[in-house]
């Protein structure tokens, strides 16, 4: 099969087109899954593919599936896709890029007239980011078999909506039962979001596999107070008594170099006065390796380090685990299917681990799987700076059609 490749002009024009929607004032996205802003990525998505002469079907957690058909209807679907929702102050490029990409693939197949043995599909994961609604990558989740359907439909987000009530408001709570769809394979195109192909002066990332994640929730309950009349000593400060976990959560990734991370991404404090010693306070731990059994003593030593935290802090503690993602290697012979493509290609190429989580990781329990990496400026992402140029969204997209192509015959 000779190299086919896409057509970059038009594909970065997709890209601008849908950075327009939820657009930050300093060249960010803001799409937080379910919103408004949600639907008005999904519409055009759906209407770019029917206009590709696609059938596009939506399942019960809101997954998108645009079907280009192949010769042989019998085969299952080479699938493609990512998301489409952002972080709050997201890029332009985090998942959308595999979802135009995979918009372009169709495209670019309809320029040359090709005909698939097997049918193609270009697929739109719901709520990736899980910033809104906890956990993280659910709906993939769901299609995986990883999560009951209610499991993430009865979640509620921080004003107590729930996802299926706001999947549902927004229009895109499919008929089909979600993970009644099967796939032949699933190739993921996403931006590398760290500092390792820039490093290395490479065009592409051949991805063998992901890290691990927990994410837990954690409860501190000391006690409201006056700021003034109360002495420091007799205090049961929720916000001391979190500064401290922090530095705890922190040191946890950092004792495990290269590759532990430990964030605390989200606080809230209650009753978030100036002058009232905060009796309450909740925030978010993120802790990931990709060795399991690293990542699961990670894990344990910090939440015994934060409970005697709690105890010398003189706070109450209630911590609940909402994810654990665990490490996975992607399957060789879709890893090679993209590594032949590089090559034909003629890309410089390294084999990376992810360092974020991707629904890739929970679509690879239901059917083959692996991902092509781009590099982005200065590995930056989850930021409204992320960027990338046109060439290396060009790369990605050759690489990504290339690999389908290998596999749909
Ligand atoms: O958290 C992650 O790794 C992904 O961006 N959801
Ligand atoms: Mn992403
Ligand atoms: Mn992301």
């Amino acid at each position: 099969m000779r190299n086919l490749k896409v057509d970059s002009q038009r594909l970065w024009a997709s890209l601008m087109e849908m950075a327009e929607i939820g657009a930050l004032p300093h060249g960010g996205c803001g799409r937080l899954a379910l919103t408004d802003l949600d639907r008005e990525g999904r519409d055009p998505f759906v209407r770019w593919c029917e206009e590709e002469g696609c059938t596009v079907t939506v399942d019960s957690l809101g997954n998108i599936f645009a079907r280009r058909p192949g010769r042989d209807p019998s085969r299952k679907p080479v699938a493609t896709g990512s998301h489409l929702d952002t972080q709050p102050h997201g890029g332009k490029f985090d998942g959308v890029l595999g979802v135009l990409a995979g918009l372009e693939v169709l495209r670019s197949l309809n320029d040359a007239e090709i005909e698939t043995e097997a049918p193609v599909e270009v697929c739109v994961w719901t709520n990736e980011e899980g910033c809104r609604f906890t956990p993280s990558m659910g709906s993939s989740g769901v299609f995986g078999g990883l999560y009951a359907p209610e499991e993430v439909l009865e979640v509620r987000d921080v004003d107590g909506k729930s996802f299926g009530e706001e999947l549902s408001r927004i229009g895109y709570a499919g008929a089909e039962a979600c993970g009644d769809h099967v796939f032949e394979t699933f190739y993921e195109l996403h931006i590398e979001q760290g500092p390792i192909l820039e490093a290395a002066k490479k065009q592409v990332g051949i991805v063998t596999g992901v890290q691990g994640f927990r994410w837990y929730d954690v409860v501190l309950k000391g006690q409201d107070a006056h700021a003034g009349p109360t002495p420091m000593e007799v205090r049961r400060d929720a916000m001391l008594a979190a500064a401290h976990m922090v530095e705890l959560v922190i040191q946890a990734g950092r004792a495990r170099p290269p590759h532990g991370r430990g964030t605390v991404g989200h606080m809230r404090v209650l009753p978030n006065s100036r002058n009232t010693i905060p009796g309450e306070v909740h925030f978010t731990i993120d802790v990931r390796h990709p060795d399991p059994a690293v990542l699961d003593a990670m894990a344990a030593e910090l939440l015994q380090a934060i409970c005697r935290s709690a105890e010398q802090d003189s706070v109450d503690i209630e911590t609940t685990e909402v994810t654990h993602s665990a490490p996975i290697s992607f399957d060789e012979s879709c890893v090679a299917a993209v590594r032949s493509a590089v090559e034909r290609l003629g890309y410089a190429h390294m084999d990376v681990v992810s360092g974020a989580g991707h629904d890739a990781v929970n679509i690879s329990r239901v059917a083959p799987t692996s991902m092509i990496f781009i590099p982005c400026a200065n590995g930056l992402s989850h930021n409204e700076e992320e960027r990338i140029e046109p060439e290396q969204a060009e790369t990605g997209a050759n690489v990504l059609l290339n690999a389908i192509l290998d596999r749909a015959g």
